[in-house]
């Protein structure tokens, strides 16, 4: 990985002072008999080392725009990349229900940690490992599962976000390798990743895939900044001037935009997990915070106002829940369709964001603190509600699945 330590150390000094993660699990509607013991197991697991490893720091990163490098290697010790890509390859060997529960746990810690989880696993190992050669996922695979290597994936651009099949980044022949210039935007991770998937035009104007290794000549990763939003993550660009790539690092078969549309059905299916993570960090410390303030001398939580609001709060967690574990079973019968996962990603991400409105509401003035994790997850989820398909996007593909009309052409 990068040299991008800046900050780790004094990071792990806040550690020590920071407060104790007080989070406890709510399941209104007992889904938790749902989940298979390899379910809860992991879930158990990623939820301590989120209280451990995340909690304490969290805010101090956010607050500081840091971000914990250190996490990623911890990340591949946990399982946390590619938990539903077989073990032979990197992966946690699951189904896709532990995917989902592993990304709303990561979650609930800060959307920018499961970013770091869903970018790795679903947009870097996934595609490799469905499109590259036997000789290519042995050569990444297992060092990205464990986290030895970091990966990015690359496929907004500049004047191309919604509309990636505008792209104008491009290949062209060049003997043993092929020649790529342009640049891509927002990429999660790329300031400090050691690889990158990138999407691009070949000559006959079909999209290819492709491993770029960081270092090639040529190719730069310059960090975005001021972000008030994931500002645990780091977000960059890639920047492509005649980078030699070798025919090998081109993935063979598959041409066109379903291939990095085909890694995006996987990653925003992992968002719609994670995003019940963050409505269920904002309605648990709303909850406690309701019972404990004293306003007219009783509890706000007393008061049928904020009554409405948590007892709202909790049926749309309930309601997403009973959404996901479906769209998870669909998943591991292979039944799923991407409109499902488009469904499923748009409702939760809107959820929680609206949960953390009022999550923050319900702290008072407390709310807008870092004391509570409302407002950070309400800055993070602007972003989760417009990355993998923006909420309108979404709800157009919805529209074009009910309708059979294309509202895109
Ligand atoms: P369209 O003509 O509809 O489709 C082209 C081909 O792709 C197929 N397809 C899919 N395949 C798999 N999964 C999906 N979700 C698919 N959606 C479409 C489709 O069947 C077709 O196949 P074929 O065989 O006929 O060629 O394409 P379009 O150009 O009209 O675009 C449709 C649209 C707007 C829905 C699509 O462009 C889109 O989804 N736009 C949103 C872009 C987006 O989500 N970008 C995300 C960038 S990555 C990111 O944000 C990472 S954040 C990381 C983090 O977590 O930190
Ligand atoms: P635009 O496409 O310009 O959209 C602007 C507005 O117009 C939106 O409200 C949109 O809904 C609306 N709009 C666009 N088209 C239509 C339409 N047809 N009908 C109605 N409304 C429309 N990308 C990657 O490739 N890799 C990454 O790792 C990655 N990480 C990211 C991390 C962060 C922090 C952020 C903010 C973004 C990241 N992205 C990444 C990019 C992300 O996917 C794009 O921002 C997103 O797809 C939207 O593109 P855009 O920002 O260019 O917005």
């Amino acid at each position: 990985m990068g040299n991008f330590e800046n900050g780790v150390s004094s990071i792990l000094d806040f550690k020590q002072s920071a407060k104790t993660d007080q989070y406890q699990h709510h399941d209104y509607y007992i889904l938790d008999e749902l989940l298979s013991e390899e379910h809860l197991l992991a879930r158990a697991a990623v939820r301590d080392w989120v209280k451990q490893s995340v909690s304490p720091i969290i805010e101090d990163c956010a607050n500081r725009s840091v971000c914990p490098t250190h996490l990623f290697k911890e990340l591949g010790e946990i399982g946390a990349y590619g938990p539903s890509i077989p073990s032979k390859y990197g992966g946690g060997g699951m189904d896709d229900i532990a995917y989902g529960v592993i990304m709303q746990e990561l979650e609930r810690g800060d959307s920018g940690i499961r970013s770091m989880a869903s970018v790795q696993g679903s947009l870097v190992m996934y595609p490799i490992y469905r499109y590259a050669s036997e000789e290519q996922k042995m050569k990444w695979l297992p060092k990205l599962g464990s986290g030895e290597l970091i990966g990015c994936f690359g496929l907004t651009e500049p004047d191309h976000g919604s509309n990636p099949a505008g792209m104008i980044t491009n290949i062209k022949d060049d003997g043993d390798a092929y020649i790529l210039n342009g640049a891509k935007m927002w990429i999660t991770n790329s300031p400090v990743a050691d690889l990158a998937v990138v999407w691009a035009k070949d000559e006959t104007g079909k999209i290819r895939g492709m491993v770029v290794e960081t270092g090639t000549k040529g190719f730069s990763t310059p960090e975005i900044h001021g972000k008030w939003s994931l500002r645990a993550s780091i977000t960059g660009e890639l920047v492509f001037e005649d980078v030699r790539v070798p025919k090998e690092n081109v993935f063979p078969e598959i041409k066109g935009l379903k291939g990095p549309l085909s890694c995006l059905t996987k990653a925003r299916y992992g968002i719609a997990w994670g995003a019940i993570g963050a409505a269920l960090d904002c309605y648990d410390s709303a909850l406690r915070y309701s019972q404990e303030r004293i306003q007219f001398g009783k509890p706000i939580g007393a008061f049928q106002l904020t009554q409405k609001k948590l007892a709202e709060m909790i049926t749309e967690i309930t309601k997403a829940q009973l959404l996901t574990w479906r769209l998870g079973s669909l998943m591991n019968q292979g039944k799923a369709t991407p409109s499902q996962v488009s469904m499923a990603k748009r409702n939760n991400v809107h959820m929680a964001l609206e949960i953390a409105r009022e999550a923050r509401q319900i702290h008072g003035g407390m709310g807008i603190t870092n004391e509570y994790p409302c407002m950070r997850h309400m800055m993070n989820l602007e972003t989760v509600l417009t990355y993998e398909g923006t909420h309108d996007i979404h709800l157009l593909i919805t529209g074009m699945d009910v309708t059979g009309f294309n509202a895109f052409k």
